[in-house]
C-alpha cells in the first residue's frame, strides 16, 4: 500500500506504513538483517480525548505514531475536526524542541496527507502526570521543569524577543488552526455558561451549582473579557492544552506532550491551565482514599508545586528578560530596557498582568472540567457521586471566585491561603 491519499490506520496497516517510510524503517533497524526478520509489535495506546496512538516496537526499538481523523475521537463522527491539527502538532513540537529539547519528545516524521506524526516513545516509568497525581505520586522537579519550559517557550515566542515583523510573521504560521481555537471557544469560554446538548456534570448534586454558572452575569462577563483575550492577543506561541494529561513524567523527566492546540495565544492560557489542573487534582484528593487525612501531606505537596511553579516561572521569566534585554525584542525602547528602575517597572506591569490572566484561565479551565463536555480523571475516578459532588463544588466554588476576583489577588501565596479555605 502507498498511501498517497489519507487512510484511517489501524494495527495492521501502521505496520505497513513504517515498513514504507524509509526514516521509520531505520528507526527501527528495519534495514538491519536480523531486525528485519524480527516481527514488529503495535499497540493502540490513545487515551486521549482527540486522537489515535500506537506504539510500534520490536525488542530493542520503539516509535510512536499519533494520527487524527476528521472528528473527535471521544465524541465519535457526530463531531468534525479538521484533521489538520496533526500539521499544527508536528510544528509545535518541533517549535518547542528547539527551544527546550530536554522537555519535548523529539519528532521523527510528519505525513500532511496522513495526519500522521511519528515522534519519539516515552518509554515507562514515564506516566501521564494526572495518574501520577491521582496515584498519589510527589515529582520533586515537576515544578522547575514545568516552569522552565513555560517561560522558555512562551519568552522566545513573544515580543519581548522577537521583531514585530518576525513576529507577525510566527503568527502567521500558526494561525492556520483557527478551527481548534474555535473549539476552546465553544467548550471552554461558551458552553458551560449556557445551555448544551455536551455539558453534563454530577446530576443531581450539581444541578443547582450548573445552573447558578448559566445566571451569573457577572461571571458570564468576566468570561466574555477572557474569550476576547484568548480570540484577539497573539503574545506567544502557546501549548494550547496544557493541562495534566499533556505532561508525561518520571521522578527525573518531565516531557510536554500534545501541542495540537498551540497558536500564538495569551500566555496566561497555558500557565492557567497548569496551574487549574493542579487545584483540580488537589481538591479530587479527599474524594480518592478512604479517610481525607490520607492525602493530607500530597496535599501540601500540589500547593507546594503550585506556588513554585509560578514563583520558577517569574523568575526564568524576568531573567531571560533581563538576558536578552539588548536583542531583537520590541515590546518596548531602548530607553526602557536601560533605565533599570523603569525595566523593574515594566516587568513588575507585565508579570502582574499575566499572573492575573493566568488565575482567569485556570479558573476557566477548572469549570469546564466540571460542568461541560469533557471531564478529568481526577474526579471520575471517585466511585460516590455524592463524594465526588462534594469535592468538584469546592473546586468550582474556588474557581467562580478566581474569575471574578482575580485582580485583588498580589501574589501566588495569597492563592495558595484561598484554596485552603475551600
Ligand atoms: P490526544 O490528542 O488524543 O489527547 P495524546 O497526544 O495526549 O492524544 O496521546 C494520548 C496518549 O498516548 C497519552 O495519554 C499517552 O498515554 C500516549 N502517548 C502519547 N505520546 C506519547 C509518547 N511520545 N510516548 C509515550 N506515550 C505517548
Ligand atoms: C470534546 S472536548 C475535548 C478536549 O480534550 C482536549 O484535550 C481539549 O482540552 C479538548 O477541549
Ligand atoms: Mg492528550
Ligand atoms: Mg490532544
Amino acid at each position: 500500500m502507498a498511501f498517497l491519499e489519507f487512510t484511517r490506520l489501524d494495527e495492521r496497516s501502521v505496520i505497513e506504513y513504517v515498513k514504507s517510510v524509509a526514516a521509520l524503517s531505520s528507526l527501527l533497524k528495519l534495514d538491519d538483517e536480523d531486525a528485519a526478520t524480527e516481527k514488529l509489535t503495535v499497540k493502540e495506546i490513545g487515551d486521549g480525548n482527540l486522537n489515535f496512538v500506537f506504539l510500534v516496537s520490536n525488542s530493542s526499538h520503539s516509535v510512536i505514531m499519533k494520527q487524527s481523523l476528521p472528528y473527535i475521537r471521544c465524541i465519535g463522527e457526530s463531531w468534525p475536526l479538521t484533521k489538520d491539527r496533526a500539521y499544527f502538532e508536528a510544528m509545535a513540537l518541533e517549535e518547542q524542541g528547539r527551544i527546550t529539547p530536554h522537555h519535548v519528545p523529539q519528532l521523527y516524521h510528519f505525513d500532511p496527507t496522513m495526519s500522521l506524526i511519528a515522534m519519539r516513545y516515552l518509554p515507562p516509568p514515564h506516566i501521564i502526570l494526572r495518574k501520577g497525581l491521582i496515584a498519589g505520586i510527589q515529582y520533586p522537579l515537576l515544578a522547575r521543569h514545568i516552569a522552565h519550559f513555560m517561560a522558555n517557550t512562551l519568552f522566545f515566542t513573544s515580543l519581548l524577543f522577537h521583531s514585530t515583523l518576525d513576529h507577525k510573521r510566527q503568527v502567521a504560521k500558526f494561525c492556520g488552526n483557527s478551527a481548534l481555537c474555535r473549539h476552546t471557544e465553544q467548550v471552554v469560554f461558551s458552553d458551560p455558561y449556557q445551555i448544551s446538548q455536551y455539558n453534563h456534570w454530577t446530576s443531581p448534586y450539581l444541578d443547582p451549582d450548573a445552573e447558578a454558572l448559566r445566571h451569573d452575569n457577572l461571571l458570564k462577563l468576566e468570561i466574555a473579557i477572557l474569550k476576547s483575550k484568548f480570540s484577539e492577543q497573539a503574545q506567544a506561541l502557546i501549548h494550547g492544552d496544557l493541562h495534566t494529561s499533556s505532561v508525561m513524567v518520571t521522578l527525573e523527566s518531565t516531557q510536554i506532550i500534545d501541542p495540537e492546540f498551540a497558536f500564538y495565544g495569551p500566555m496566561g492560557y497555558d500557565i492557567g491551565a497548569f496551574l487549574g489542573n493542579l487545584m483540580l487534582a488537589f481538591f479530587a484528593q479527599d474524594g480518592l482514599v478512604d479517610q481525607p487525612d490520607h492525602r493530607k501531606a500530597y496535599k501540601e505537596w500540589i500547593l507546594e508545586t503550585i506556588e513554585d511553579t509560578w514563583n520558577l516561572f517569574y523568575k526564568n521569566f524576568v531573567a531571560l528578560w533581563d538576558e536578552h534585554r539588548n536583542g531583537a525584542g520590541e515590546a518596548y525602547l531602548p530607553a526602557v530596557y536601560n533605565n533599570p528602575e523603569v525595566q523593574l517597572l515594566a516587568q513588575k506591569r507585565y508579570m502582574t498582568e499575566l499572573f492575573h490572566d493566568s488565575l482567569g484561565f485556570g479558573a476557566a479551565k477548572m469549570i469546564r472540567r466540571i460542568v461541560g463536555v469533557a471531564h478529568v480523571e481526577d474526579f471520575e475516578s471517585i466511585t460516590d457521586a455524592a463524594k465526588r459532588a462534594s469535592c468538584e463544588r469546592k473546586a468550582l466554588n474556588l474557581a467562580k471566585m478566581l474569575l471574578k476576583d482575580r485582580t485583588k489577588f498580589e501574589g501566588i501565596s495569597q492563592i495558595v491561603s484561598a484554596i485552603r479555605q475551600f
